[in-house]
């Protein structure tokens, strides 16, 4: 799975005083956050890639994919389970972050949606370092590419239902996403050669991605 972040992250290793910064506004180790989210999104990643990278603490609630679908929207798919995103904000969508200080939109949530606005909020709050995106062309025309949903979601839809996750536990979690998916008209594979030549375009990209990314422009 490919997941492009906004932000890129100075490593501590990398910049003596990016360490500085971070050792002077150490993470409050008392602040623990409840993390609501699909192990397959990546939106969520997109957050717990910041948590994880700062160290924040945080406890993870991986939720089936086709909770909180109505089935009487959804053709037949989806179903109340036991965890349901629905009981977070109202809506069937994740990710969520819950915990003491965290903003909420109305009263009766439980957390804190949106993956960019989570991400500004931990940012705020931990005062973490995080240079913005350098807006480099050659980079720029990679991650379009990359993001590219008519040559993506057939490399993804499918494979995605076999990332061993719980999200994919009940096999109505997978019915519905491709239910879904169908729906909008995606196309949910590739035949086999199609597939395999799209592997190797998207191999090379990421070859020349990599290469790319070490050179720093000043
Ligand atoms: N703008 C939201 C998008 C979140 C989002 O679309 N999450 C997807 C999972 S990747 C979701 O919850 N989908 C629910 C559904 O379609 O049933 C964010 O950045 O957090």
């Amino acid at each position: 799975m490919i997941i492009l972040f906004p932000l890129s992250f100075v490593s501590r290793s990398h910049s003596p005083l990016v360490s500085h910064i971070l050792s002077a506004n150490m993470i409050d180790a008392d602040v623990e956050y409840t993390f609501h989210c699909y192990d397959h999104c990546p939106f969520g990643n997109r957050v717990a890639f910041l948590m994880d990278h700062f160290g924040i603490k945080y406890k993870k609630v991986v939720y089936g994919y086709g909770s909180g679908a109505l089935p009487k929207d959804c053709e037949g798919k989806g179903y109340d389970g036991d965890l349901n995103p629905r009981r977070l904000t109202g809506k069937k969508q994740l990710p969520v972050l819950e915990g003491a200080g965290v903003p909420i939109v109305k009263p009766d949530d439980i957390g804190m949606a949106e993956s960019l606005e989570i991400c500004s909020f931990l940012i705020g709050r931990h005062q973490l370092v995080c240079p913005c995106a350098t807006g480099r062309p050659d980079i720029k025309s990679i991650e379009s590419y990359l993001l590219d949903k008519k040559v993506m979601n057939p490399l993804k839809l499918t494979r995605l239902t076999k990332i061993p996750v719980a999200d994919w536990a009940d096999p109505r979690d997978i019915s519905y996403h491709l239910w879904k998916h169908q729906k909008k008209g995606d196309i949910l594979e590739y035949s086999s050669e199609e597939d395999a030549e799209a592997i190797k375009d998207l191999n090379s990209k990421l070859i020349e991605f990599a290469a790319r990314s070490r050179v720093i422009s000043v």
